[in-house]
């Protein structure tokens, strides 16, 4: 096994791997960038080293400067985690020629193959894995278009040989737009991935999209782990992703799997990967490989047990996989949340800023992976997510209530975050029943009950993410044993007078902002000013004599209390109407504590 491994990323990724580091007694290197100097990442590494500005292309996309880093450290292994350098075939070569160092990832040529959309369509058809209908040779002309339009039926895509998640796609719906859609997808394809090669499927309108977890060693064991269910997107970025997927049977399910597996056989694959298929109509269609630990491994850990980073590490170290196909069990559900700074309101644009309240949930079932703690800056230079929530249950069903319990427990303030919009998921009838496709959150869900879930549920409104207005605070009261949340507004009087003009305030009378009755009505939600009559000693209530909205005038008496041997009636000092009695006979009360409460 490695000695020293250096994480090439940051963030919860780049902890996660370290880990896994650390259970196998392997040292950790950080790197990070100006930006990064307090980060999580950088807190949990042994060593840490500053590989540049904060910018990703002067810092974390800095081949030489990790390179570099990792000879000054002597560490012997590199981990990439997700974005940044895991896809890049060239750097991947240059670790598997740097001396002393091993790439925990697959071996560059197979990154090279899969990562070129035609020859992965190519390897997939050689192992009789089903592909969506198309060309798996580049495509030149517009005449080709249309004539792959006419054979497979409108709508078709023209995608970028070199694309993926979504960039370089566009969709021909009749013959007259192929010229354009070609020459655009063109020039996407060399813009973003410096190959203007493009090819041409059938386009499906409402696809699944369902993806399965390999893992492949060097001693030809090929294992899947299950598949996830990721079809909950928003342009091109996911947001909530679950082990198993509703979609599938069983026999759908085993077909996939086995598909997956021949797949990454054939392409000489090993380590961790993911292939991602569509599917529609209970057929599914290989649609490119992920070269790469993906963000939702964690589902697939929390259903099958097994620690995906830790098998990534033996593989590398060419160790072998412990498990048989047949000793993979998928156990209960999984569901991801990613917890974006974004603000679902404002079609989730980021949202940099202080993160001024961090409380993530715990409890049975719930995992979050972070990297981040109170009064971090959020910053702007990398992607938004600031944690993972993975909550786990026996079913789908039992999931989905553990993860309401989960999300509402999540308290987060700062920067808006996405917690609204997965509260309102957990609402949707379509996700509920596991139905959404791809197209489910950009076409269906409107802006509209995106700004209501924020109102509701957001930072910035006392009652979800436990935040206050400016004009208010919270007071924590008790009354007679009971706990009472009162938010107090600042700009009310802090004496309110009861009944007529200059009645004055009742002596002893507490004078502050509000109560709770002891009814078990919602106390919270009553903000008034009233009037408290106190007790003026300690004693126990030997009568009651006034019920909440009974009108009382000046010397009425309220109540008895009975204190060093004697009974005492407490009376009224002026008119006013009762609104709660938080008292009740037998009672003990402390000198100060409120009796009657008057509106
Ligand atoms: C498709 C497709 C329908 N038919 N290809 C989007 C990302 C890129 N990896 C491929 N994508 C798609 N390819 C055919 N032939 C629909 C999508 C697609 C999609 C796929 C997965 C998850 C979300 C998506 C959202 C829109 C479109």
């Amino acid at each position: 096994m490695f000695d020293k491994l250096l994480v090439a990323n940051r963030g919860e990724i780049a902890v996660r791997v370290m880990q896994a580091c650390e259970e196998l007694g392997i040292e950790t290197v950080a790197i990070y960038s100006d930006a990064d100097r307090n980060a999580g990442h950088v807190e949990f590494a042994d060593e840490a080293y500053n590989v540049g500005p904060a910018p990703a292309s002067e810092s974390y996309l800095d081949q030489e400067a990790i390179l570099e880093t990792a000879d000054r450290a002597g560490a012997d292994a590199i981990h990439p985690g997700y974005g940044f350098l895991a896809e890049n075939a060239a750097f991947a070569a240059r670790v598997e020629d740097a001396k002393g160092i091993t790439w925990v990832g697959p071996p560059s040529e197979a990154m090279e193959a899969l990562g070129d959309k035609t020859t992965a369509r190519q390897v997939m058809q050689a192992a009789d894995v089903p592909v969506v209908p198309g060309t798996s040779d580049p495509v030149d002309s517009a005449a080709e278009v249309r004539e792959l339009g006419d054979e497979f039926g409108y709508p078709v895509a023209i995608k970028a040989a070199g694309g993926g998640g979504g960039r370089g796609m566009k969709i021909v719906r009749s013959a007259d737009e192929a010229e354009d859609a070609l020459e655009s997808a063109k020039r996407e394809g060399e813009a973003y991935f410096d190959d203007a090669t493009v090819y041409v499927e059938k386009y499906l309108e409402s696809p699944k999209h369902v993806e399965v977890q390999i893992l492949a060693d060097e001693h030809d064991t090929v294992l899947h782990l299950g598949e996830r269910d990721c079809s909950l997107q928003r342009r091109h970025q996911k947001v909530i992703e679950e082990a198993p997927s509703p979609a599938l049977d069983g026999a759908l399910r085993e077909a996939i799997g086995e598909a997956a597996r021949r797949g990454v056989r054939e392409a000489g694959y090993t380590n961790a990967g993911t292939v991602e298929f569509l599917v529609e109509d209970s057929e599914f269609y290989f649609m490119e490989v992920n070269t790469r630990i993906q963000v939702e491994h964690t589902v697939t850990e929390e259903v099958t047990g097994i620690d995906i980073v830790r098998e990534q590490l033996r593989i590398a170290a060419g160790e072998e996989l412990p498990d048989a196909q047949a000793d993979v069990d998928i156990n209960g559900h999984a569901i991801e949340f990613r917890i974006n700074a974004e603000n679902p309101a404002a079609e989730f644009a980021p949202t940099p800023g202080e993160l001024e309240t961090y409380v993530p949930p715990g409890g049975l079932g719930v995992r979050v992976d972070d990297a981040v703690t109170e009064g971090d800056e959020i910053a702007g230079d990398y992607d938004s997510m600031i944690a993972k929530l993975i909550v786990r249950a026996p079913t789908r069903e039992r999931c989905l209530e553990r993860s309401r319990r989960a999300l509402g427990h999540f308290d987060i303030s700062g920067p808006e975050t996405i917690v609204p919009f997965h509260r309102l998921m957990l609402d949707d009838a379509t996700f509920r029943a596991g139905e959404h496709t791809t197209d489910y959150l950009d076409s269906e869900v409107g802006a509209d009950e995106l700004d209501a879930a924020v109102e509701r549920w957001g930072s910035a409104t006392g009652s979800g993410g436990g935040g206050e207005s400016a004009s208010e605070h919270e007071l924590v009261v008790e009354i007679d044993g009971r706990r009472f949340d009162v938010l107090v507004e600042d700009d009310l009087p802090r004496v309110a007078h009861n009944g007529g003009a200059d009645a004055g305030a009742p002596s002893g009378s507490a004078g502050s902002a509000s109560s709770g009755s002891n009814s078990g009505a919602a106390a919270t939600e009553q903000v008034a000013a009233g009037d408290a009559i106190t007790a003026e000693m300690q004693g126990t209530v030997l009568s009651v004599d006034v019920e909440p909205s009974d009108e009382i005038g000046g010397g009425d008496v309220v109540c008895v209390l009975e204190a060093m041997k004697m009974e005492n009636d407490v009376v009224s000092p002026g008119a006013g109407t009762v609104a709660a009695v938080p008292v009740s006979e037998g009672d003990s009360v402390d000198m100060g504590d409120p009796l009657i409460v008057l509106e």
